[in-house]
């Protein structure tokens, strides 16, 4: 799947390709090893990809999520992380030690369930929203 959707997104000169696998945990051998070999297909199909690797974690899950960013990391090389489902958890403070401890960019947040509720990481707003909801 990997290979023809690269190819016929070549053949159609689209800009962008998601690849966008089932999700995983590091502990689990055989899908770790399905990440390698899809990483390996995607630069048979055109040199050089993926260009990024994004890992999502769960926001709720909150600083417990660092040990496994920081396997597939050993694993695969992340590129950026996106937090889902920061919205409706009192773990929100998470991120701050995500970021801190894992030295990885944090490239977009979720806060919701509708597409336009996953949005780009503003470190400001954020802080300013956290901010807002202890003190006011
Ligand atoms: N409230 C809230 N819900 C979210 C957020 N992100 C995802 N969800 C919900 O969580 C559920 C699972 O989301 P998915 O996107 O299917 O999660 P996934 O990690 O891709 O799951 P698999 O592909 O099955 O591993 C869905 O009901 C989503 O609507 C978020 O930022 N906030
Ligand atoms: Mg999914």
């Amino acid at each position: 799947m990997v290979y023809d959707t690269i190819q016929s997104a070549m053949a159609k000169n689209a800009d962008h390709v998601i690849i966008d696998t089932a999700g995983r945990l590091h502990t689990q051998v055989n899908l770790s090893e399905e990440l390698k070999k899809m990483i390996r297909i995607a630069g048979k199909a055109k040199a050089g990809t993926p260009h990024r690797k994004l890992l999502v974690l769960d926001g709720t899950q909150g600083s417990s999520s660092i040990n496994q960013a920081k396997a597939f990391n050993e694993m695969i090389g992340i590129d950026g992380i996106i937090i889902s489902k920061l919205d409706g958890t009192a773990k929100g403070g998470s991120v701050f030690s995500i970021a801190d401890e894992l030295k990885m960019p944090i490239l977009y947040i979720g806060t919701g369930e509708k597409p336009e509720d996953l949005i780009p990481f503003q470190p400001n707003d954020y802080i300013y929203t956290i901010l807002n909801e202890i003190f006011i």
